[in-house]
């Protein structure tokens, strides 16, 4: 398995523009050709791709350096340079990009950023093909390439995700998490529908949170039953698990200690996470009644949401990111 990195130290430079050309025409029968040098190509920038695969910084640790390549020089006969190649930086979303000297925040990226170009290739210098004036045929300069820049980061990772969604097959997880979220995940009346963890961002305030959709979790989790629950590791480092209970479900009754029992034998760490527990589709029929024998059974704030009339959404979403604040306070403290 890979090490989890959340930090790492690297080089980053961007590419010197190449140089513009000096030349003139040469052709039979035209001994004083006009100039035609062409222009050097800018230098490759240094872009960082954000993709929700790579989930750690791991690769950074390994290689720390960065550099694009700079630009190709002008050529004769009016051909440019090659741009340098780009240097990519792959990281998954939530990484934190510093200035390792001042500590400066950079850029925080999130899912929604696709690629960040934070330097710039130098550019290319022109070639004297522009240069021609009518006091001056034949100018003997180009232009030189631009300089690239260079920087010391400090990369950090942030938890993954603030809340994670817990819950049974077909509760709604995926479905809050698209209407919450600009996330797109795949949504369907059967079991099983979310194979694989889907990260989105909502915001509150101005602030964003960061809300991860797993795959459904069946009594008997914990040894294989479903699909496992291998893939708990992705909430490991959510700060709110967050226990989607489906009204719609016969057993709606029993889901919340069902789903308590797998998460505890998966893990004490995950099972002691703070929590918040919400039932879902209350839009449908008996749903307020079978919300009150909820309540009345838990004994805890459950709070009642639909996805589909957006019932209690807005006040949902106040209470988890005061929740992730006051964590992250206490996190500080500590
Ligand atoms: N009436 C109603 N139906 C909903 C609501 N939210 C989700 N559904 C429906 O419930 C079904 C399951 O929704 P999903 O969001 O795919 O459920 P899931 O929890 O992600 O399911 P898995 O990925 O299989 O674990 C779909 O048919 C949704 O349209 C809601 O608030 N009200
Ligand atoms: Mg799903």
């Amino acid at each position: 398995m890979q090490h989890f990195v959340d930090e790492a130290f690297i080089k980053i430079r961007s590419g010197k523009g190449g140089a513009g050309c000096v030349s003139f025409r040469r052709e039979k029968f035209i001994p004083y050709g006009g100039p035609d040098g062409g222009d050097g190509g800018d230098g490759g920038s240094v872009v960082f791709h954000i993709k929700q695969n790579v989930r750690t910084l791991y690769k950074l640790k390994l290689h720390r350096d960065f550099f694009a390549d700079n630009g190709h020089p002008g050529m004769g006969t009016q051909k440019s340079g090659k741009k340098g190649a780009d240097a990519i930086v792959e990281v998954p979303p939530g990484t934190l990009l510093y200035d390792a000297d001042t500590n400066e925040l950079i850029k925080d990226l999130t899912i929604d950023d696709e690629e960040f170009v934070l330097l710039k290739g130098g550019k290319g210098g022109r070639g004297n093909m522009h240069f021609a004036t009518s006091t001056n045929q034949v100018p003997r300069y180009a232009q030189p390439g631009l300089p690239g820049q260079e920087l010391n980061l400090r990369v950090e990772l942030k938890l993954i995700a603030d809340v994670g969604l817990v819950g049974f097959p077909n509760a709604g997880k995926s479905t809050l998490l698209s209407v919450v979220t600009k996330a797109k995940p795949k949504i369907a009346n059967y079991p099983f529908t979310t194979l694989v963890p889907n990260l989105g961002v909502f915001e509150v305030d101005n602030e964003h949170f960061v809300m991860a959709d797993i795959p459904g979790i069946i009594e008997g989790a914990s040894h294989g039953a479903g699909l496992g629950i291998e893939f708990l590791k992705h909430i490991e480092r959510t700060k709110i698990l967050l226990f989607m209970i489906n009204l719609e479900d016969e057993e709606y009754l029993d889901q919340y200690d069902k789903l308590r029992v797998e998460l505890k034998t998966y893990s004490k760490h995950l099972a002691k996470k703070p929590f918040m527990v919400v039932a879902s589709k209350m839009d449908i029929e008996d749903s307020d009644e079978k919300y009150r024998l909820l309540q009345e059974k838990l004994g805890i704030d459950i709070i009642p949401i639909s996805s589909v009339t957006h019932k209690g959404l807005e006040k949902l979403l106040y209470l988890l990111k005061d929740k992730t604040k006051s964590i992250e306070s206490n996190e500080r403290i500590k």
